[in-house]
């Protein structure tokens, strides 16, 4: 039952799944305050579904912890101990934890690429981490100072270069996505901001960021982001759509003007951070069209919600329009 109703005439391009939410601080077998934002991807030659998700323990400090399950639905199995703990010893910049991993399958390397929020009191930064099977990680560092969050990597290089989306924050500017590239994955430049927050009433007025990694298509790469509104009774995080090219990432080929995804559910609506639907993993069922967003809800626990990935770019090049900069709206 939705709290908050929606028109019949809407179109809704996401559906929740029934069994939401589908993992809970409950599942978890270890003590725990809540479990959310979880990266995403499917594994080996069965396909089995990986989340890493972001605990958050009763300290306040978040750790990542997988859970794998062979339909990505049901049937969790969840390690039994933290899987990727903060190690402020050798990393002091994850002092106060580490947050909302992105996950990305990288040929070239053969490996994974996670990248994370490492929080520190220098505020959240950009991490990057190896991984092959996700026991044993290889961490790379800091990939962006603070403040500075919500990155994934492409899965390949653009003329040589790695690219990489993030989100910084300086001073009174708005959170918008910018671009950096790097030869090695440790040296960091060429920046460009690819989409911009948008200004007053609009649902991402103020911070933006990207939620799962980009996703390809025929078309270009998808951009599944969230928005914040500040609203008199706090933050709304909102999910839109945006389009880069697929050999310039830098080129924003569309953007739609409305929002595809936001709280209505219960769980959505109410947790330790009520208002809240947060991506921060997609995966593609056997199908090759139906899209799986796993995403925290309310910062208290996992949801799924599905939806066509061919009707997801139709409805986007029907209704988006050129160009990410705020100036163009
Ligand atoms: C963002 C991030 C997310 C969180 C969201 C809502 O800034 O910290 O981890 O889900 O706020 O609280």
């Amino acid at each position: 039952m939705d709290a908050r109703p929606q028109p019949p005439s809407q179109v809704e391009l996401f559906e929740r799944h029934s069994g939401n939410p589908i993992l809970t601080a409950e599942h978890w077998p270890y003590p725990v305050n809540s479990v959310f934002n979880p990266g995403a991807v499917r594994l080996g030659p069965d396909g089995e579904t990986l989340l890493l998700c972001r605990v958050e323990d009763r300290r306040g400090i978040s750790h990542l912890t997988a859970a794998r399950s062979a339909d990505g639905v049901t049937g969790w199995r969840i390690d039994d101990a933290p899987t990727l703990r903060p190690d402020p010893e050798r990393h002091p910049e994850e002092l106060w934890g580490i947050e909302d991993p992105r996950i990305v399958w990288v040929p070239e390397l053969g490996r994974y690429v996670v990248t994370y929020t490492a929080y520190s009191r220098v505020g959240p930064a950009v991490s990057l981490a190896l991984t092959e099977d996700f026991r044993t990680f290889e961490r790379m560092g800091l990939a962006q100072p603070p403040e500075d969050k919500d990155a994934a990597l492409f899965p390949r290089r653009f003329k040589g270069r790695w690219a990489m989306i993030h989100r910084p924050v300086s001073g009174a500017h708005a959170g918008h996505m910018w671009l950096s590239f790097s030869p090695d994955l440790k040296h960091w430049g060429g920046y460009e901001l690819v989409l911009e927050a948008r200004r007053g009433a609009w649902w991402d007025a103020g911070k933006i960021g990207l939620s799962p990694p980009p996703i390809e298509t025929p078309e270009g790469w998808l951009i599944i982001y969230h928005g914040v509104r500040h609203t008199a009774s706090g933050a709304i995080y909102r999910v839109g759509l945006a389009l880069l090219d697929l050999e310039d990432p830098t080129r924003c080929v569309l953007r739609a003007d409305d929002w595809v995804f936001g709280p209505r559910a219960p769980y959505e609506m109410v947790g330790d951070v009520g208002d809240v639907v947060f991506p921060c993993g997609a995966t593609l069922a056997d199908d090759g069209d139906t899209l799986r967003l796993y995403y925290g809800a309310a910062d208290t626990v996992v949801a799924l919600a599905t939806g066509s990935l061919s009707k997801i770019v139709a409805w986007l090049k029907a209704h988006g329009r050129p160009g990410g900069q705020a100036r163009d709206l």
